[in-house]
């Protein structure tokens, strides 16, 4: 088991109910242990086992949530 830690920029936030949509998104995913998302900085950092999920599928939740990356 190896825990990763991935810094997102995430572009489209307007307002603190988006971070939230964002950051459930994040925790329903299975494998991801912490998610943190900051409206002010428009960050999200997730700390996930790469054993379980991989950053392509991070990416892949906050998109199908509406949200653009970086
Ligand atoms: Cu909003």
């Amino acid at each position: 088991m190896a825990i990763q830690t991935l810094t997102l920029n995430v572009l489209g936030m307007t307002c603190g109910g988006c971070a939230t949509s964002v950051q459930n998104a994040l925790n329903d995913i299975t494998g991801v242990n912490a998610v943190n998302v900051d409206f002010a900085s428009k960050q999200a950092v997730i700390e996930y086992d790469d054993e379980q999920v991989q950053k392509p599928q991070l990416i892949e939740a906050v998109e199908d949530a509406g949200f653009s990356t970086t």
